[in-house]
C-alpha cells in the first residue's frame, strides 16, 4: 500500500489506498514504517518525496478500521505504536523529506504532512484539522507544529473549528513552503527532491537536528548545539568540497558524505 520509486539519489513514496483518500490502516502504517526505515539507512537516497495516490493525499486514521468489536479501542495505544513513531522517523530522518500535498489532508494526514521538512500543495489541497469534527483531539505532533507554523491564534481556531485551510491560504499563512498549481504540484516536487539530493545531505541532516531542538531550547543552549553541529559539519567531506569548489569558482559535487 505505499509505491516506493527509486530514482536518482532519492526516493519517491506514494500512499496507496486511493478509494479511501489513503486513510492510514495497520498495513498502510507497516507500509510505510518499512518505507521510510529503507529510505533512512541507504546512504545512497539523500532525499525522501512523500505523496498520495488519486485525488486526496491522505484522510487520517481510517475511521472504518475498528478492530477489537464493540469495546472502545484504546487510541492512545494507537498513536504510541503507529502514528508517534510515524512523525519522529519523520523528523528524525537524517536527509531532507519533501511532501507533495496532492489533494485532501485530513486529521492526522494534515499533520503529518507538516512533521515533513518542506511542504509544496497542490492549488485543489486543502488542510483540515478534523479531529475536533469527531470528538478527538489533534495528533502526530499537530498541537506542536501548527502553532509555531501560523501562530497562536490561527491554530487555536483551525483546532477548535475543524475548518479546511486551502492551499494558497496555507502558504500565505507560512504552513507550507507553496502552493502550486495541480498539473505542477509532481514536477516541481521531483524537482526539489532531485535538488536537494545533490545537496550536502549530512549538512542537511544537521540543520534538521539543529531547528527541531530549537522548538525547546534558549539561545543559549542553541549557541552550544550550534557549536557542536558546525564541529561536525565541518569535519565532512561535502564541506571541504564546498569550499574549493567555491573558491575554484566551479559548482561543487557534494557527495552526501
Ligand atoms: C474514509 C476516510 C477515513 C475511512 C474518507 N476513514 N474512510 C489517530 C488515532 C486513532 C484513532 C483516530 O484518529 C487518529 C487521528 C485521525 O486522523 S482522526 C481524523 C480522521 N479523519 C477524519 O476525520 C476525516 C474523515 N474524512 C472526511 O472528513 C472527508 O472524507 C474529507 C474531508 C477528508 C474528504 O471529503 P470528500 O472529498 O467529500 O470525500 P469523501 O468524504 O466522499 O471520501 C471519499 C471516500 O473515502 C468515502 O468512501 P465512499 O465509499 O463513500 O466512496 C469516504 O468514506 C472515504 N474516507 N476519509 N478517514
Amino acid at each position: 500500500t505505499v509505491l516506493v520509486e527509486r530514482l536518482e539519489g532519492w526516493r519517491k513514496l506514494t500512499l496507496h489506498r486511493p478509494d479511501r483518500l489513503n486513510a492510514f490502516n495497520e498495513d498502510l502504517h507497516a507500509a510505510l514504517a518499512a518505507a521510510l526505515d529503507e529510505a533512512a539507512a541507504d546512504a545512497d537516497c539523500r532525499a525522501v518525496l512523500l505523496t498520495g495516490a488519486g485525488r486526496g493525499f491522505c484522510a487520517g486514521q481510517d475511521l472504518g478500521d475498528r478492530r477489537g468489536g464493540d469495546a472502545p479501542p484504546d487510541l492512545g495505544d494507537t498513536l504510541e505504536r503507529l502514528y508517534n513513531p510515524l512523525v519522529r522517523r519523520l523528523r528524525d530522518m537524517p536527509k531532507p523529506v519533501v511532501c507533495a500535498v496532492n489533494g485532501v489532508a485530513a486529521g492526522a494526514g494534515a499533520n503529518i504532512a507538516l512533521a515533513c521538512d518542506i511542504v509544496l500543495a497542490a492549488h485543489s489541497a486543502k488542510f483540515i484539522q478534523a479531529f475536533a469534527r469527531i470528538g478527538l483531539v489533534p495528533d502526530s505532533g499537530g498541537t506542536h507544529t501548527l502553532p509555531r507554523l501560523v501562530g497562536e491564534a490561527r491554530a487555536r481556531a483551525l483546532m477548535l473549528l475543524g475548518e479546511p485551510v486551502e492551499a494558497r491560504q496555507a502558504e500565505a499563512w507560512g504552513m507550507i513552503w507553496r502552493a502550486v498549481p495541480d498539473e505542477a504540484l509532481m514536477p516541481e516536487a521531483e524537482a526539489l527532491a532531485a535538488r536537494l539530493a545533490t545537496q550536502p545531505t549530512q549538512g542537511l541532516a544537521l540543520t534538521k537536528q539543529a531547528l527541531d531542538a530549537s522548538a525547546t531550547n534558549t539561545l543559549s543552549a542553541q549557541l552550544d548545539l550550534e557549536r557542536d553541529l558546525q564541529r561536525q559539519a565541518g569535519r565532512t567531506p561535502d564541506y571541504a568540497e564546498g569550499v574549493h569548489a567555491f573558491l575554484e569558482k566551479r559548482p561543487p559535487r557534494f557527495t552526501g558524505r
